[in-house]
């Protein structure tokens, strides 16, 4: 549950387009279409992708709440074209125009057959239409404006991708560099993997799982550093800071598990060996470790919050597995379409900026302001970093 920013997104794979309201945000924020349009275009990438991305340029139009280049502190709308649309004009038509052709064989693993059973559709189509994971662009947009706000706070997120069906890059983030350096080096691979011999491997095995029809999921490692003591809460179950990222998180398509820290590790450590001890240098608190991840009690401890998470290989098959049609509930192979052999690189780019809509709500919380000066000032005033 976010408490200050409100937000919802509408739109269909395939239909004319995506739109997206946010609300909350302060006012005299810089904002531009030019800086969400990074955000969007390094969702596009990654070794794997369909060619969908070919058709598509994401370009977010900042269509209310932004004048002369600030926010207003008024609901920020957004649209973003679906360039593809024209392709589909007939069958995804808002009138009826008589268009007859049904999807009736469910893939397993996607919506498909909750979503016909739950809204009593005949038609898979207009399952996959809303739960495709296009909807995460204009997520990543309006989590691009929580990231600007971060940004002036010296609040930083970045990724990488630690795992590729079953490779693994078991290097630990080099935390002497720059959080936008380390973004710089993951953006530099089709696979957004630091360790080259790793990517080398991903590639492969993105490329052995596109020649057999299959596809591949992942882990990524996402970190947040710059943050002050106590986003979140221990007052109350619904305030503890890993619930809400990981509902914001898990939320996102094909997402699977969430890990804060080294938390699977620890279950099979003693308590001595994974907490992170205290120590006091230059007037601040400081840790030996951070395999917390950056959370206990349910706040932030001031640590670079530090997350991995899972992703499931994308259940669109182009060797499809066995179904059954709706109609006439007789075995079939699953319906097969246009799709990505992995979107795990395009996927932590959508955690990155979702996770900014969290921190930046708990911040908001926190130190409160109605324009980006008044929490400025909040922050200088009362945060002990
Ligand atoms: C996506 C667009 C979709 C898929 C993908 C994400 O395009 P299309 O359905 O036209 O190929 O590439 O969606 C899925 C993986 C899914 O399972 O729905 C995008 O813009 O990210």
């Amino acid at each position: 549950m976010l408490e200050k920013i409100k937000y919802l997104t509408a739109g269909e794979s395939h239909g004319l387009g995506l739109l997206g309201i946010v609300e909350g945000i302060p006012s005299h924020l810089s904002l531009d279409e030019d800086y969400i349009k990074a955000q969007l275009q390094r969702r596009q990438k990654g070794h794997g992708r369909s060619n969908r991305m070919k058709i598509e340029s994401d370009h977010a139009k900042l269509y209310c709440g932004v004048r002369q280049g600030i926010t207003l502190g008024a609901p920020i709308g957004l649209i973003i074209e679906n360039k593809d649309a024209k392709n589909w004009l007939k069958s995804m038509s808002v009138t009826d125009n008589g268009y007859s052709k049904k999807i009736t064989l469910p893939r397993p693993g996607h919506a498909d057959l909750a979503g016909v059973m739950k809204f009593g559709f005949d038609d898979i189509r207009n399952v996959i239409e809303r739960s495709s994971a296009r909807e995460t662009a204009m997520r990543v947009a309006i989590g691009s404006i929580c990231r600007k706000l971060l940004d002036e706070l010296n609040i930083q997120v970045c990724s990488r991708v630690i795992q590729i069906y079953n490779i693994i890059d078991e290097s630990q983030i080099d935390h002497s560099l720059s959080y936008k350096k380390i973004n710089e080096l993951a953006d530099k691979s089709n696979v957004r993997c630091i360790n080259k011999k790793a990517e080398k491997k991903m590639i492969e095995a993105i490329d052995h799982a596109k020649d057999k029809g299959d596809s591949v999921g992942g882990v990524i490692e996402i970190n947040c550093n710059g943050l002050p003591y106590g986003l979140g809460s221990y007052s109350q179950w619904d305030k503890k800071l890993q619930g809400r990222i990981s509902e914001t998180i898990l939320s996102i398509n094909a997402f699977k598990g969430i890990e804060f820290g080294e938390g699977f590790r620890a279950s099979g450590e003693y308590g001595s060996n994974i907490h992170d001890e205290i120590t006091f240098n230059n007037d601040r608190y400081e840790r030996k470790t951070n395999n917390a991840g950056g959370i206990e009690g349910g706040m932030s401890n001031a640590q670079p919050i530090s997350i991995k998470i899972s992703m499931k290989p994308i259940p669109t098959l182009i060797k499809p597995l066995d179904s059954v049609d709706i109609n006439t509930n007789k075995p079939m192979k699953a319906h097969k379409e246009r799709t990505d052999s992995c979107a795990v690189p395009a996927a932590s780019i959508i955690a990155e900026n979702l996770l900014c809509i969290v921190i930046a709500d708990t911040i908001l919380s926190k130190f409160g302001g109605d324009s980006m000066d008044q929490l400025k000032m909040h922050i200088k005033k009362s945060a002990k970093y």
